[in-house]
């Protein structure tokens, strides 16, 4: 049994941390932004799934509602889009969330039916430095 010895070269040149053409700086591991949009299911379990989305602001979190009636009342706070109430059932509603911040949000028809959505400012693209303009990444 032989080890090749260009399998280590192999990995080590697979560029897992640094494909960066030598140019790329500071930024070379930059943040994923958060996605425009999430889905949140409103179950027949009695939960919002997931209970925890996260999007950038001006995005848009589309709530499902099943066979079980739910609502979507929001905390009481500056940026809050507008609830949706009354019991839903077989539809899919829509907020755009114009602010960055953490809005959570319950069911009124189930205790401890609740879920939060996560907004964030996507960072901007010109950061100082000269990094703005990736010419090589075709
Ligand atoms: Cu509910």
């Amino acid at each position: 049994m032989r080890v090749l010895p260009w399998a280590a070269l192999l990995a080590s040149a697979a560029c897992s941390s640094g494909c960066t053409d030598g140019g790329a700086g500071p930024d070379a591991n930059p943040p994923t932004p958060a996605p425009l949009t999430a889905t949140v299911q409103a179950t027949a379990t009695e939960a919002f799934q997931p209970s925890s989305v996260s999007i950038r602001t001006g995005g848009t979190v589309t709530w499902t509602f099943g066979s079980l009636g739910h609502n979507v009342t929001f905390a009481n706070v500056a940026g809050a889009p507008a609830d949706i109430p009354g019991a839903n059932t077989n539809t899919s509603i829509a907020r755009t969330f114009p602010s960055a911040g953490s809005f959570s949000y319950q069911c009124t028809l189930h205790p401890g039916m609740s879920g939060t959505v996560g907004v964030s400012t996507p960072p901007p693209d010109d950061g100082g430095g000269g990094g703005g303009v990736y010419g090589g990444e075709r």
